[in-house]
């Protein structure tokens, strides 16, 4: 254990979760939604930085709208090479509360820690919420901290638009948040992310953090098929050019693919699906739906894609339709940094903590920035491995106990440099 007298503030942590788990919610819904650049994402924003500025933090906002929290060193200026905790406040539709903003407020909570103990770190400490972790309006998701580290322009990312045709870039002016701090001028010397598990494993295996050494590979396609819209009842099958039954041949296809596969790593969703004219009794002649392939093999992906890839040229032939395919993401598999992953392990079994080690199914923002600095995530179990669902939980004691351990990490990190 470290000999510092920080502290974590457990039910500060827990308040602040519930509070900002309300903002967002809807009459109906059981969750919360706060896409990011909405109106909702500006609100859970400007929580944030009210808590941010309760700490005295030097609050910036980048240029792609990544709310940046630091706590200075004694030494006055930008820190140099400070140690960053982040994930994202944007939510899916209907979320739940943890889902991200689990991980901006554990690195309130460190903060928090030492401003209670009156204490400042040996190096500056960053607090992160990246912009639009969850690419639900704009794609690519990770698409804040991805411009962070360096993998998209930030022009490329305020020239992308939603279905609604709406610009990011006008969307960050419109919501306040377009600032003026270059992406990545705070180059950070470590960089932590506390998450929830999102998945079944650490329950399944009765275990209190998880240490991810990896992540795995993303591939988010959106396919368009056109067909020739046609009556219901006059139109024999054979003579159908028919972009629905299209698209459910795909979606039958990538499952097909994965089920059954040595080994079923390969995971594939298809979470968009739009038909046009959408009417009853019209064949239709346009569907647009989206493609989530996921796999810790680069390989694997790489051929999932292209095994559908062909299938989606047969299609066409077959149906007489015509088929348009566009990249919306697309991330090779990641590994962390061993050095942090030990010392997580170290501060688990320190508190007496079961672990394990694993891969992480779901994208992080630790993806993007290990691209320019060593990083490591720890989870915590979801309850029924549920999440992207208002039923997402992990108990206030978990919470509690990965929030500690993120703090341990944050004091072994400043004690070795
Ligand atoms: O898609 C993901 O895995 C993340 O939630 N953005
Ligand atoms: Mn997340
Ligand atoms: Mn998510």
């Amino acid at each position: 254990m470290p000999s510092t007298e920080l502290s974590l503030d457990a039910p500060q942590l827990l308040r602040q979760l519930r509070e900002l788990g309300a903002i967002g919610q809807r009459p109906g819904d059981e969750g919360r939604t706060r896409i990011a650049l909405s109106d909702d994402d500006r609100a859970g924003r400007d929580q944030l930085v009210r808590w941010m500025h309760d700490l005295e933090l030097d609050v910036r906002i980048d240029q792609i709208g990544n709310v940046l929290g630091i706590l200075h060193p004694d030494r006055g200026g930008l820190p140099q090479r400070p140690l960053m905790i982040g994930s994202h406040i944007d939510t899916v539709r209907n979320a739940g509360a943890l889902d991200g903003c689990y991980g901006v407020l554990a690195g309130l909570a460190v903060a928090r820690a030492y401003r209670q103990a009156g204490v400042s770190p040996t190096r500056g400490i960053v607090v992160a919420a990246f912009t639009n972790e969850e690419g639900v309006r704009f794609q690519p998701d990770m698409m804040g901290s991805l411009v962070y580290a360096g993998g998209m322009c930030v022009q490329a990312a305020h020239d992308t638009v939603d279905g609604d045709g709406e610009r990011l870039g006008d969307e960050l002016a419109r919501i306040g948040y377009a600032g003026d701090m270059v992406p990545g001028s705070l180059v950070p010397h470590e960089y932590l992310e506390l998450h929830i598990e999102q998945g079944p494993l650490l329950e399944a295996r009765d275990r209190q953090i998880g240490i991810v050494e990896t992540l795995q590979g993303i591939s988010w396609q959106q396919v368009t098929i056109h067909g020739v819209a046609n009556h219901a009842g006059t139109t024999p099958t054979r003579l159908r050019h028919d972009a629905g039954y299209a698209a459910a041949a795909c979606i039958a296809f990538l499952r097909e693919q994965v089920v059954g596969a040595e080994p079923e790593t390969t995971l594939a969703t298809t979470g968009t699906l739009r038909l046009e004219p959408n009417v009853i009794n019209v064949i239709p002649s346009k569907a647009t739906f989206t493609v989530d392939l996921r796999d810790p093999d680069e390989r694997r992906l790489r051929m999932a894609e292209s095994r559908f890839a062909d299938f989606l040229v047969r299609l066409a032939e077959r149906e007489g339709v015509r088929i348009k395919v566009d990249s919306l993401a697309r991330f090779e598999p990641v590994v962390f940094d061993a050095g942090l992953a030990a010392r997580i392990e170290t501060a688990a079994s320190r508190r007496g903590l079961s672990h394990m080690r694993m891969t992480s199914g779901a994208g992080h923002d630790a993806q993007m920035i290990a691209r320019i600095a060593p990083s490591a995530m720890i989870f915590v179990p979801s309850r029924g491995g549920i999440s992207h669902n208002p039923r997402e939980h992990t108990d206030d004691q978990q919470l509690v106990h990965g929030a500690q351990v993120l703090l341990d990490v944050v004091q072994a990190c400043m004690a070795s440099t």
